[in-house]
Protein backbone atom coordinates (compact mmCIF):
# COMPACT_ATOMS: atom_id res chain seq x y z
CA UNK A 1 0.00 0.00 0.00
CA UNK A 2 3.04 2.21 0.96
CA UNK A 3 4.20 1.39 -2.80
CA UNK A 4 1.10 1.99 -4.35
CA UNK A 5 0.90 5.30 -2.48
CA UNK A 6 4.63 6.66 -3.51
CA UNK A 7 3.97 6.37 -7.06
CA UNK A 8 1.95 9.49 -6.82
CA UNK A 9 4.11 11.60 -4.64
CA UNK A 10 6.17 11.86 -1.31
CA UNK A 11 3.70 10.62 1.61
CA UNK A 12 2.71 12.88 4.74
CA UNK A 13 3.43 11.31 8.08
CA UNK A 14 0.59 12.57 10.20
CA UNK A 15 1.38 14.18 13.37
CA UNK A 16 -1.29 12.82 15.45
CA UNK A 17 -3.33 9.86 13.90
CA UNK A 18 -1.76 6.99 15.32
CA UNK A 19 0.71 5.24 12.63
CA UNK A 20 1.29 1.41 11.22
CA UNK A 21 4.29 0.20 13.80
CA UNK A 22 6.11 -0.65 10.78
CA UNK A 23 5.40 2.39 7.96
CA UNK A 24 5.11 5.87 10.04
CA UNK A 25 3.26 6.69 6.51
CA UNK A 26 0.25 4.81 7.07
CA UNK A 27 -2.28 5.66 9.32
CA UNK A 28 -4.36 2.92 11.36
CA UNK A 29 -8.03 4.11 11.89
CA UNK A 30 -9.44 1.49 14.10
CA UNK A 31 -12.21 2.55 15.49
CA UNK A 32 -14.58 0.92 18.26
CA UNK A 33 -16.66 1.88 20.73
CA UNK A 34 -13.61 2.68 23.39
CA UNK A 35 -12.44 4.61 20.24
CA UNK A 36 -15.26 6.16 17.98
CA UNK A 37 -14.75 7.16 14.90
CA UNK A 38 -14.08 11.11 14.20
CA UNK A 39 -14.38 11.71 10.54
CA UNK A 40 -18.02 11.38 10.13
CA UNK A 41 -17.96 15.01 8.80
CA UNK A 42 -17.29 16.60 5.30
CA UNK A 43 -13.73 17.21 4.71
CA UNK A 44 -10.37 17.38 2.67
CA UNK A 45 -7.77 15.62 4.47
CA UNK A 46 -4.90 17.71 6.17
CA UNK A 47 -5.52 21.35 5.00
CA UNK A 48 -3.97 22.81 7.99
CA UNK A 49 -0.70 22.30 5.72
CA UNK A 50 0.82 24.74 3.56
CA UNK A 51 1.11 21.87 0.55
CA UNK A 52 -2.01 19.34 1.79
CA UNK A 53 -1.86 16.28 0.06
CA UNK A 54 -2.94 15.70 -3.54
CA UNK A 55 -4.33 12.02 -2.93
CA UNK A 56 -4.83 9.33 -0.65
CA UNK A 57 -5.34 6.01 -0.50
CA UNK A 58 -7.48 4.05 1.62
CA UNK A 59 -7.55 0.08 2.14
CA UNK A 60 -10.57 -1.62 4.41
CA UNK A 61 -8.71 -3.96 6.66
CA UNK A 62 -11.81 -5.15 9.37
CA UNK A 63 -15.57 -4.12 8.61
CA UNK A 64 -18.72 -4.13 10.45
CA UNK A 65 -21.33 -6.15 9.43
CA UNK A 66 -23.20 -3.57 7.86
CA UNK A 67 -22.55 -0.12 7.54
CA UNK A 68 -18.94 2.10 7.69
CA UNK A 69 -20.16 3.63 4.07
CA UNK A 70 -17.52 6.39 2.85
CA UNK A 71 -18.93 9.26 1.01
CA UNK A 72 -16.91 11.41 -1.29
CA UNK A 73 -17.81 14.95 -3.07
CA UNK A 74 -16.81 17.20 -6.18
CA UNK A 75 -16.04 20.67 -4.83
CA UNK A 76 -15.29 21.35 -8.51
CA UNK A 77 -19.32 20.33 -8.75
CA UNK A 78 -20.16 22.62 -5.85
CA UNK A 79 -18.40 25.34 -7.34
CA UNK A 80 -20.34 25.18 -10.23
CA UNK A 81 -23.30 24.94 -9.13
CA UNK A 82 -23.19 28.08 -7.84
CA UNK A 83 -24.39 31.20 -9.06
CA UNK A 84 -22.20 33.91 -10.65
CA UNK A 85 -22.51 36.63 -7.97
CA UNK A 86 -21.76 34.18 -4.99
CA UNK A 87 -18.93 32.75 -7.61
CA UNK A 88 -17.70 36.45 -7.79
CA UNK A 89 -18.23 37.37 -4.25
CA UNK A 90 -15.45 34.10 -3.23
CA UNK A 91 -13.31 35.03 -6.08
CA UNK A 92 -9.61 35.85 -4.11
CA UNK A 93 -11.08 35.07 -0.76
CA UNK A 94 -8.85 33.64 1.61
CA UNK A 95 -9.63 30.99 4.70
CA UNK A 96 -7.69 29.91 7.83
CA UNK A 97 -7.39 26.29 8.24
CA UNK A 98 -6.48 25.12 11.55
CA UNK A 99 -5.90 21.41 13.25
CA UNK A 100 -7.55 22.20 16.16
CA UNK A 101 -10.74 21.54 14.61
CA UNK A 102 -9.92 18.66 13.75
CA UNK A 103 -7.92 17.51 16.49
CA UNK A 104 -9.30 18.87 19.54
CA UNK A 105 -7.36 19.15 22.91
CA UNK A 106 -10.15 17.38 24.87
CA UNK A 107 -9.43 13.86 22.37
CA UNK A 108 -6.36 13.97 21.43
CA UNK A 109 -4.58 15.60 24.18
CA UNK A 110 -6.43 13.96 26.79
CA UNK A 111 -3.61 12.07 28.88
CA UNK A 112 -0.26 13.59 30.25
CA UNK A 113 1.60 12.07 27.16
CA UNK A 114 -0.62 12.90 24.48
CA UNK A 115 -0.82 16.23 26.19
CA UNK A 116 2.79 16.76 25.20
CA UNK A 117 2.43 15.30 21.45
CA UNK A 118 -0.51 17.48 21.20
CA UNK A 119 1.22 20.68 22.25
CA UNK A 120 4.17 20.18 19.80
CA UNK A 121 1.67 19.26 17.25
CA UNK A 122 0.14 22.31 17.51
CA UNK A 123 3.10 24.48 17.62
CA UNK A 124 4.54 22.75 14.93
CA UNK A 125 0.74 23.67 12.44
CA UNK A 126 0.11 27.08 13.33
CA UNK A 127 -3.62 28.08 11.51
CA UNK A 128 -2.48 28.51 8.02
CA UNK A 129 -4.24 30.56 5.36
CA UNK A 130 -5.41 28.76 1.68
CA UNK A 131 -7.73 30.60 -1.17
CA UNK A 132 -11.31 29.73 -0.43
CA UNK A 133 -11.57 29.03 -4.48
CA UNK A 134 -8.67 26.35 -5.81
CA UNK A 135 -7.53 25.98 -9.28
CA UNK A 136 -7.05 22.45 -9.81
CA UNK A 137 -3.40 22.78 -10.54
CA UNK A 138 -3.89 19.47 -13.73
CA UNK A 139 -7.40 20.61 -14.88
CA UNK A 140 -7.41 23.95 -14.59
CA UNK A 141 -10.83 23.95 -13.39
CA UNK A 142 -11.81 25.85 -10.28
CA UNK A 143 -13.52 24.47 -7.22
CA UNK A 144 -14.67 25.10 -3.39
CA UNK A 145 -11.55 24.59 -1.04
CA UNK A 146 -13.44 25.32 2.47
CA UNK A 147 -14.02 22.39 4.85
CA UNK A 148 -16.03 21.82 7.63
CA UNK A 149 -12.99 19.62 9.13
CA UNK A 150 -10.64 22.49 9.42
CA UNK A 151 -11.64 25.78 8.31
CA UNK A 152 -12.23 27.83 10.65
CA UNK A 153 -12.50 31.33 9.47
CA UNK A 154 -12.77 33.12 6.20
CA UNK A 155 -10.54 35.76 6.52
CA UNK A 156 -11.43 39.40 5.06
CA UNK A 157 -15.02 38.59 6.35
CA UNK A 158 -16.39 39.98 9.73
CA UNK A 159 -16.94 37.23 11.84
CA UNK A 160 -20.32 36.74 12.08
CA UNK A 161 -20.58 37.06 7.94
CA UNK A 162 -17.44 34.41 7.78
CA UNK A 163 -19.75 32.06 10.08
CA UNK A 164 -22.61 31.74 8.30
CA UNK A 165 -21.06 31.52 4.93
CA UNK A 166 -18.81 28.55 5.71
CA UNK A 167 -22.24 27.24 7.34
CA UNK A 168 -23.46 27.81 3.89
CA UNK A 169 -20.52 26.63 1.59
CA UNK A 170 -19.38 23.30 3.73
CA UNK A 171 -23.20 22.20 3.69
CA UNK A 172 -23.72 22.83 0.14
CA UNK A 173 -20.70 21.17 -1.04
CA UNK A 174 -22.61 17.11 0.58
CA UNK A 175 -25.83 17.62 -1.44
CA UNK A 176 -26.04 14.12 -3.09
CA UNK A 177 -26.20 15.56 -6.63
CA UNK A 178 -22.24 16.20 -6.11
CA UNK A 179 -21.65 13.30 -4.05
CA UNK A 180 -21.19 9.46 -4.38
CA UNK A 181 -21.50 6.58 -2.00
CA UNK A 182 -18.49 3.89 -1.43
CA UNK A 183 -20.07 0.29 0.29
CA UNK A 184 -16.92 -1.26 1.42
CA UNK A 185 -15.89 -5.06 1.22
CA UNK A 186 -12.48 -6.58 2.83
CA UNK A 187 -9.62 -5.81 1.41
CA UNK A 188 -11.43 -3.09 -1.26
CA UNK A 189 -9.24 -0.08 -2.23
CA UNK A 190 -10.23 3.72 -2.76
CA UNK A 191 -7.44 6.19 -4.18
CA UNK A 192 -8.62 9.49 -4.92
CA UNK A 193 -7.90 13.20 -5.64
CA UNK A 194 -7.61 15.43 -2.31
CA UNK A 195 -7.47 18.40 -3.80
CA UNK A 196 -10.99 19.50 -4.53
CA UNK A 197 -12.65 16.92 -3.07
CA UNK A 198 -14.07 16.09 -0.09
CA UNK A 199 -15.06 12.98 1.85
CA UNK A 200 -17.26 11.80 4.63
CA UNK A 201 -16.63 8.62 6.77
CA UNK A 202 -20.48 7.48 8.07
CA UNK A 203 -20.71 6.32 11.91
CA UNK A 204 -23.08 4.12 11.86
CA UNK A 205 -21.40 0.60 13.09
CA UNK A 206 -20.89 1.20 16.88
CA UNK A 207 -20.12 -0.99 18.95
CA UNK A 208 -18.44 -2.93 16.12
CA UNK A 209 -14.67 -2.50 14.96
CA UNK A 210 -14.01 -1.05 11.57
CA UNK A 211 -10.48 -1.11 10.58
CA UNK A 212 -8.57 1.32 7.52
CA UNK A 213 -5.11 1.75 6.36
CA UNK A 214 -4.40 5.50 4.80
CA UNK A 215 -1.66 6.64 3.05
CA UNK A 216 -1.48 10.03 2.06
CA UNK A 217 0.48 11.72 -0.85
CA UNK A 218 1.49 15.40 -0.68
CA UNK A 219 0.42 17.87 -2.69
CA UNK A 220 1.27 21.46 -4.00
CA UNK A 221 0.26 24.90 -2.40
CA UNK A 222 -3.50 25.73 -3.54
CA UNK A 223 -3.48 28.63 -5.55
O1 LIG B 1 -12.65 5.70 7.37
C1 LIG B 1 -13.04 6.22 6.32
O2 LIG B 1 -13.93 5.74 5.62
C2 LIG B 1 -12.44 7.50 5.86
C3 LIG B 1 -11.66 8.14 6.93
C4 LIG B 1 -11.01 9.41 6.48
O3 LIG B 1 -11.54 10.46 6.58
C5 LIG B 1 -9.69 9.31 5.88
O4 LIG B 1 -9.11 8.23 5.81
O5 LIG B 1 -9.17 10.35 5.45
FE1 LIG C 1 -10.29 12.00 5.73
Amino acid sequence: MKQLASIFGDLHIHPLYPNHEDAPEIIVLDTHNDNPPDNDNWHTDVTFIDKPPMGAVLSARMLPSTGGDTLWTSCIAAYEALSKPMQAMLEGLTASHDIRQSFPQERYGATPEDLVKWQASVEKHPPISHPVIRTHPVTGRKGLFVNEGFTTRINELAKKESDILLNFLCSFVAKPEFSIRWKWKEYDLAIWDNRLTQHYATNDYMPQRRIMYRATILGDVPR
